[in-house]
């Protein structure tokens, strides 16, 4: 990755993503790009473009006038929002990301773009999910997110495209907070815990999901990328969790450091239901046999870093 041209910087893992990159690789040599323009780090502290995805020739216009060697293609709409919009999921997450690997294949670029946990579904083994099995998720996201894996595992073999993917849990950051997604709980239950003391949650009791906290996400797509070809039997797309918990195990880890915060439920039927047809657990064995995948964070040590970070960002809003 020299010069690397990065799609929905703006969104969850974009925003830490891009300033990662332009710390390794050189600012000028991260483009960031996304559909709209903020006054955050990730626009003022490098190349930055608007870019809507969906236009295949402003993609590709893009990505040639920048002469990047790599895209990492971001810019999606997460698991709950496709449920509400599924014909605009469709449109973007899939006319995206063809238009994404069409401008790769036309520019010789390596492509990264993230699956999800989303990929699997009812008829998928719950427990430690294997890395190849079957995938007949149920919702709109889902199905994106398996087309995705076999477009881009098509432009790999067909095209000779290196295509490159994680299926990512539930991503937990304090850096900017996640849209739509069906574990952005797991998130807003810190920011509640800071604020208020309390926090209901949507996710029911007894819900186990997939989870990783946000700088070992980052470092998984960094070495992914930079891992050695010849080592890759998978690619589109590796397994990578760091820990399962339920809402229950999440409140009880807050609680150690906030002893008053209160856990409440309101279970939301549409976010649970597609929780409910994901894995409890999936096993990430693949990736790091593969490509030497390892997280650094699992609940306890992720929550007392959420709980500092948040506290001093608080301290600064209000300074
Ligand atoms: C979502 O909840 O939609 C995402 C995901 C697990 O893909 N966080």
């Amino acid at each position: 990755m020299k010069k690397v041209l990065v799609t929905g910087a703006l969104g969850q893992i974009g925003s830490e993503l891009t300033l990662k990159m332009r710390e390794i690789y050189g600012a000028d040599n991260i483009i960031a790009t996304d559909i709209r323009k903020t006054d955050s780090d990730v626009a003022l502290s490098g190349p930055f473009e608007i870019l809507d995805v969906t236009d295949e020739k402003a993609m590709f216009n893009m990505a040639k006038k920048h002469e990047v060697d790599t895209i990492i293609h971001l810019a999606a709409l997460l698991s709950a929002t496709a449920e509400k919009k599924p014909l605009l999921a469709w449109h973007l997450n899939m006319g995206g990301l063809v238009n994404a690997l069409e401008s790769a294949r036309e520019l010789d670029c390596q492509l990264f773009t993230p699956s999800s946990i989303g990929a699997f579904g009812p008829t998928t083994p719950k427990d430690w999910t294997p890395q190849d099995i079957i995938q007949r998720p149920n919702t709109m996201y889902g199905v994106n997110k398996v087309s995705g894996e076999l477009l881009c595992d098509y432009y790999h073999h067909k095209f000779g495209v290196d295509t490159r993917g994680l299926r990512f849990p539930g991503l937990i950051s304090y850096v900017t907070p996640p849209g739509g997604g069906t574990t952005d709980y797991a998130v807003e239950i810190y920011y509640e815990a800071i604020k208020n003391k309390r926090y209901t949650s949507y996710i029911d009791k007894g819900t186990y999901m997939d989870m990783m906290y946000m700088p070992d996400a980052i470092a998984a797509i960094i070495n992914l990328m930079e891992a050695d070809a010849s080592k890759l039997k998978h690619r589109n797309s590796f397994n990578v969790s760091a820990m399962s918990f339920d809402p229950e195990q999440i409140a009880a880890e807050i609680k150690r450091h906030i002893p008053e915060f209160v856990m409440n439920y309101e279970v939301d039927p549409v976010r649970q239901s597609i929780a409910d047809s994901w894995p409890n657990t999936i096993d990430s064995t693949c990736a790091k046999e593969e490509w030497g995948f390892k997280a650094e964070y699992d609940l306890e040590k992720m929550t007392n870093d959420m709980l500092l970070k948040l506290r001093l960002k608080s301290l600064l809003v209000t300074a």
